[in-house]
């Protein structure tokens, strides 16, 4: 029987990076995300490319019923989840504290912090059950130092930490790993969604430098979840080499 992932926003970006990565390696994978075109047609695709067994499941994290609709009762062969990767999340707007949008701050919330609660909550169960599992939170160099006009996100990403911690002290007598990825400037959708369909903003944030891209992260949550059952990387910040925290970057 194959391995079992879960990975949640696996329409794009890392997410969907992450999928191809394990699925390259013959784990069977439960993906999600939003936009069930995307969602399906990427389905077909691990399936038809590396002979594995996908499970397709269209619903948004912020809300707390199609959450816990769709992943608590979960078919019998898809219940031994063995990593759940916490990915779906987002940016909106970079705006000083004063002229930041509220229903920006609510969606980055709502997203971010209470999604990867209700999706957790749903699958520790299993996992508990089956007395394995691995939490694979993605935060962000953001949830480690703010920076200008991060305000919500920050708090946002500062939420994951603490939450990833939290987690790692009460899972523990489960035996369930914790691992909070912190990435700095990746090239995604990240910065087109950030500002909100603009590309030519989006484009700018990776002007001069190289960043970093999807299948880096898919490379390190591949690493850190194929270690021996008694390790676990609790936590790593990784950005490209010419950024040095979350606003001095060397470009050129
Ligand atoms: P993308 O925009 O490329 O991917 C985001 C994914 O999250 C999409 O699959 C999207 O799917 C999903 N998603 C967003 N909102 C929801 C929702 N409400 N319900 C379900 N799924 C949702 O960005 P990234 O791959 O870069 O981002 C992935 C994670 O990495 C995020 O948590 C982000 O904060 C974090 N991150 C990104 C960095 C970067 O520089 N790119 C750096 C550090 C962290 P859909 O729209 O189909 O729902
Ligand atoms: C994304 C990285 O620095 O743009 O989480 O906030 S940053």
């Amino acid at each position: 029987m194959n391995n079992i992932i879960l990975i949640t926003g696996a329409t794009s970006g890392f997410g969907e990076a992450i999928a191809k990565k394990f699925a390259s390696n013959s784990w069977d994978c439960i993906i999600t995300g939003r936009r069930k075109e995307r969602l399906f047609s990427f389905a077909d695709e691990l399936k038809n490319k590396f002979n594995i067994k996908v499970l397709p499941l269209v619903f948004d994290v912020q809300k707390r019923k199609e959450v816990f609709d769709m992943l608590s009762n979960l078919p019998e062969e898809w219940r031994s989840i063995k990593v759940l990767v916490n990915n779906a999340g987002l940016a909106l707007g970079r705006d000083s504290f004063e002229n930041a949008n509220l229903d920006d701050w609510d969606t980055m919330l709502d997203t971010n912090v209470k999604g990867l609660m209700y999706v957790s909550k749903a699958i520790v169960p299993y996992m508990i059950e089956k007395k394995q599992g691995h939490i694979i939170n993605i935060g962000s160099i953001a949830g480690k130092e703010v920076y200008q006009s991060g305000n919500g996100y920050c708090a946002s990403k500062f939420a994951v930490d603490a939450l990833s911690k939290s987690m790692r002290i009460d899972l523990l007598q489960h035996k369930i790993k914790i691992t909070a990825i912190h990435p700095g400037a990746a090239e995604t959708e990240f910065s087109l969604v950030r500002f909100k369909g603009d590309e030519q903003k989006a484009a700018a944030m990776y002007h001069g430098f190289v960043p970093l891209y999807a299948e880096d992260i898919a490379n390190i949550a591949y690493y850190v979840a194929t270690l021996p059952p008694s390790v676990c990387i609790n936590e790593l910040t990784v950005t490209p080499t010419a950024q040095a925290n979350t606003y001095l970057f060397h470009k050129e």
